[in-house]
């Protein structure tokens, strides 16, 4: 049985005195010991959203990481620098780092494998645009982005990972997937893990859904055979983040 996760992703939101506030403010409502739940925070305020969250069930998260060890990349965080600070996860492709930022499968790659050699679960994200899903193409352009990911990610590290399915049109559109539009990417994301793999890693990965979840979409998404949790953005800045994470309640 995979143990649901619920995670998180506040993207450029929230000072770090208004990041502890956030903390302090959902501690209490997201207690739920069926689920994992995670914040996945900027990376300033990392550090005050742990001491935050400290005692409580959360797990803070970073947004994103760099795929070197150390050296001449101003700006960049690494991932010593994450487990250092007590990160054990953190979000890797997300679209909009693929379309601001230049991302690419291949980067993603990178950093996939050096999240799991230090330790670090990587929620890898995927998704189509829509006007890949009006031309047909849907999972061709998931199949990808997930082989790509997962190019040299041994079996036993893929077992850990999450994956988050997140259709590019339904980011912060408020138009969230249909339940079975939802469950049948996951479904088919996870017959791609077990044709990279086998079907023991297929029934360990963690599988998402991520875009405009909320308190009244959660039950019914988070209930499908293939999905094993979201990644939450606007509505984890707010109360409602608690009635997501306790869904099953
Ligand atoms: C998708 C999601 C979180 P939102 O980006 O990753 O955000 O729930 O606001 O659509």
């Amino acid at each position: 049985m995979r143990k649901k996760i619920v995670a998180g992703n506040w993207k450029m939101n929230k000072t770090p005195s208004e990041a502890v506030e956030l903390v302090n403010m959902l501690k209490p409502l997201c207690a739920n010991e069926d689920v994992d739940v995670v914040f996945c925070v900027p990376a300033i305020d990392i550090i005050p959203a742990m001491e935050a969250a400290k005692g409580s069930n959360i797990a803070i998260g970073a947004e994103n990481m760099y795929y070197e060890e150390s050296g001449a990349y101003t700006g960049e965080i690494s991932p010593a620098m994450l487990v250092d600070a007590g990160v054990k996860y953190v979000v890797l492709g997300h679209s909009e780092r693929r379309e601001y930022f230049a991302e690419t499968n291949e980067t993603v790659n990178k950093k996939m494998l050096k999240a799991f050699e230090h330790g670090i679960t990587p929620i890898m994200c995927c998704g189509e645009t829509l006007e890949q899903r009006e031309q047909g193409v849907t999972m061709d352009f998931i199949r990808q982005q997930v082989k790509v990911g997962f190019l040299n990610v041994t079996a036993d590290q893929a077992k850990t990972a999450v994956i988050a399915y997140e259709p590019i049109w339904a980011i912060g559109t408020g138009k969230t997937a249909t339940t079975e539009q939802a469950q049948e990417v996951c479904a088919e994301i996870r017959k791609c893990i077990a044709e990279i793999y086998d079907d023991a890693t297929a029934a360990a990965i963690r599988i998402q859904y991520g875009g405009s979840v909320n308190a009244k979409t959660a039950p019914d998404l988070f209930a499908q055979a293939d999905i094993d949790g979201g990644l939450v953005g606007g509505a984890s800045l707010k109360a409602d983040f608690g009635q997501i994470v306790n869904y099953n309640k």
